[in-house]
């Protein structure tokens, strides 16, 4: 048995992760160890801009100062009490949350998975007491292509085989349309009305690759929902807290959803903390001992997520986001004539991803991630040859140029395998 002290590397923690930890990850090969705004830094010291923000969780930066306060504060004062009393933190938060995002209520939780579950019961629960749906016959409406979480239910109504296979048997109820398509919709909602409780949404397909649906898709959605007597749920878990321009992306067509989930940057990624908001006569039928969690709606995760979001407001984070997300977006088409790598560029906000011209299962959009760390960012292929490229939304205009040039450097040299 050795007994030299391992030089602590980033093999030495490559390798206790892959030892001690499930492999339910294939991460880039790179140990974060330090974070601030929109830097990161490996246990090497090796420095790099963060182009992934922990997928839109810390669009505030890394470890803002006063976000980081709030939670020490607040931790060294009360985190936990469960909800079988009061607390000082969660009336304050309540009324703040849904005066800023325009609700009568709010049912905090903790992932966004557990959001979305929230959401999925309390449609069902409304269509079954308010819209008069029948026993257990709601159906709610779901998009190709989605992605809301990984629980059982969710993952019922993925067709991403990854997410989906092997773990069964599945939650029923759910019909799937294809994305951005308004006839589809109406389709759905037409053919079985009176069991629809639900549209569940993302306002841009994360995961899938952002995309971003057609201008008027989610105001023409949300008018045929209301036509028909079906809540929308907008799940802007990823979306959501100024990512895509506006404090939440229904805002780019005025939509006010029936049901808003929230998630990871509500907490500036510092705190697991999720939400779920709706007005009295949707939220109120849910009653005591109806729905619940031991986390849900702590001190600790109260006074995380007001002072995340007065960063929000206090940075202009929104706006941040709509003016450098054109700039970046003008940039990198500016590469697309320099390289054939790239197929397009698209998004909103500081919500984006470039397409790579290579085919899905190709290695080029990993081989180029690993090259554009070797340049100093961070990014990371989604779904085959799409990689996501979305910064803290703390980042300047130099930086976004600085991040353009390492781009356009990393894709000029770049040597197919
Ligand atoms: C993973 C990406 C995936 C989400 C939307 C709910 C949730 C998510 C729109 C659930 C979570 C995370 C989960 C993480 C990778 C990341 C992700 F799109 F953001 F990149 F997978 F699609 N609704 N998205 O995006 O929230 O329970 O994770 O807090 O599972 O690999 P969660």
């Amino acid at each position: 048995m050795s007994t030299a002290t391992p030089i602590k590397d980033s093999q030495y923690y490559i390798d206790l992760e892959n030892q001690y930890g499930a492999h339910n990850y294939h991460p880039l090969p790179v140990v974060l160890d330090r974070g601030e705004g929109v830097f990161v830094w490996d246990v090497e010291g090796e420095k790099y801009y963060d182009f992934l923000s922990a997928y839109s969780a810390v669009n505030q930066g890394h470890s803002h100062p006063k976000i980081v306060d709030a939670l020490v504060q607040q931790a060294q004062k009360l985190a936990l009490t469960s909800r079988a009393f009061y607390n000082s933190k969660l009336g304050e938060y309540e009324k703040k949350i849904t005066s800023l995002f325009g609700f009568h209520k709010v049912l905090p939780m903790n992932s966004g998975a557990e959001a979305v579950e929230t959401a999925v019961k309390l449609a069902r629960k409304w269509s079954y007491e308010v819209k008069g749906i029948k026993g257990n016959a709601a159906k709610i409406i779901v998009c190709e292509n989605n992605f809301h979480g990984r629980t059982t239910t969710i993952v019922s109504f993925s067709n991403d085989p990854d997410a989906h296979n092997n773990y069964g048997p599945f939650t029923p109820g759910f019909v799937k349309i294809s994305y951005n398509d308004l006839a589809a919709l109406e389709q759905a909602l037409k053919e079985d009305a009176t069991n629809i409780a639900a549209f569940l949404v993302e306002p841009i397909q994360g995961e899938a690759g952002v995309y971003v649906p057609d201008e008027g898709y989610l105001k023409a959605a949300a008018d045929l929902c209301r036509k028909y007597n079906v809540l929308f749920i907008a799940d802007e878990v990823q979306t959501g807290i100024a990512r895509t321009g506006r404090l939440i992306a229904c805002q780019h067509e005025n939509v006010q959803p029936d049901i808003l989930i929230l998630g990871k940057a509500l907490s500036g990624g510092i705190y697991p903390v999720s939400a779920v908001l709706a007005n009295d006569e949707i939220m109120n039928v849910i009653h005591p001992g109806q729905h619940g969690s031991t986390f849900g709606g702590n001190p600790l995760a109260c006074a995380v997520a007001i002072a995340a979001l007065d960063v929000v407001e206090d940075e202009h984070l929104s706006e941040r986001a709509e003016l450098l997300g054109e700039l970046f977006r003008r940039e990198i088409r500016k590469l697309i004539g320099k390289t054939d790598l790239i197929a397009n560029v698209r998004g909103k906000g500081l919500l984006n991803a470039i397409i790579i011209n290579d085919s899905q299962h190709s290695p080029t959009a990993w081989n180029l991630c690993l090259d554009l760390k070797k340049n100093g960012l961070l990014a990371k292929p989604t779904h085959g040859n799409i990689i996501r490229l979305a910064p803290p939304l703390v980042i300047t205009e130099e930086q976004i140029l600085d991040c353009v040039r390492i781009i356009e450097k990393t894709l000029l040299e770049f040597k197919k395998a």
